[in-house]
């Protein structure tokens, strides 16, 4: 009679220790899980303080126009209400998304002026910048030593071109570039000459577009145009 229940016993505590075993395998799991949720989360607020550092806001560059690429991916916005609330990050239109982020970027800087700060003039040259990249007509012909290209296009475009493609002969001046252009009456021609800086076999790769995003300096002039501090 003692012997059954004391078996009896013994087999309850062992069904009993193999179920607070797996309960707490199975409490470890999603709590495992969320560990690992929250060192993402951790990772990705990390990275975005990388991303918007001062250092980050300097001159321009490649690697500043590659990590405000990187912004525009996954930036501000996109995590705030995007990533954590299950909305989506993209903003839909590309010049708006741009907008959205400046102002974003104005409104968590303390020491914004806005008494200076207008973002009229940053639309207008994102207008520009969809004429030049999308609208423009761009008729290349290699030369001996380089590359000359006939950028043209209507009304807006036209205008557009002659604004951004006259400006940017200053930044590929300032890379070592050998630029010019010449004023068309719908447009630009734009002469580059292969140097040290340049080789022929490169400029004919790149072409216009590739000519055009040389230098990586709109994220930064971007900001200062929104700040109103900075003019074609
Ligand atoms: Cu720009």
């Amino acid at each position: 009679m003692s012997k059954l229940p004391w078996k009896t016993l013994l087999a309850g505590a062992a069904i009993l220790a193999v179920t607070v075993f797996a309960y707490a395998q199975f409490s470890n799991g999603p709590m495992g899980r969320h560990g690992q949720m929250s060192q993402g989360g951790n990772m990705r607020q990390m990275h975005e303080q990388m991303m918007q550092g001062p250092g980050m806001q300097g001159s321009g560059g490649m690697h500043q126009g590659m990590n405000n690429g990187m912004q525009g991916g996954t930036g501000q916005h996109g995590e705030m209400h995007g990533q954590r609330s299950g909305l989506p990050a993209m903003p839909g239109q590309d010049a708006s998304g741009t907008i959205q982020e400046v102002v974003a970027m104005l409104e968590a800087d303390p020491a914004t002026d806005w008494s200076k700060v207008n973002i009229a003039p940053l639309r207008e040259h994102l207008i520009d910048m969809n004429e030049v990249t999308l609208r423009a007509a761009a008729s290349e012909r290699m030369l001996d030593n380089g590359i000359e290209i006939a950028v043209t296009g209507e009304g807006r475009t036209a205008a557009a071109i002659k604004r951004m493609v006259t400006a940017h002969v200053q930044v590929l001046a300032s890379m070592g570039w050998n630029a010019k252009t010449e004023e068309l009456t719908n447009g630009v021609k734009l002469t580059v000459t292969a140097s040290d800086a340049v080789p022929l076999a490169k400029l004919k790769a790149l072409g216009f577009m590739g000519i055009m995003v040389q230098g990586g300096h709109h994220q930064p002039h971007h900001l200062l145009m929104a700040k109103g501090e900075f003019m074609h």
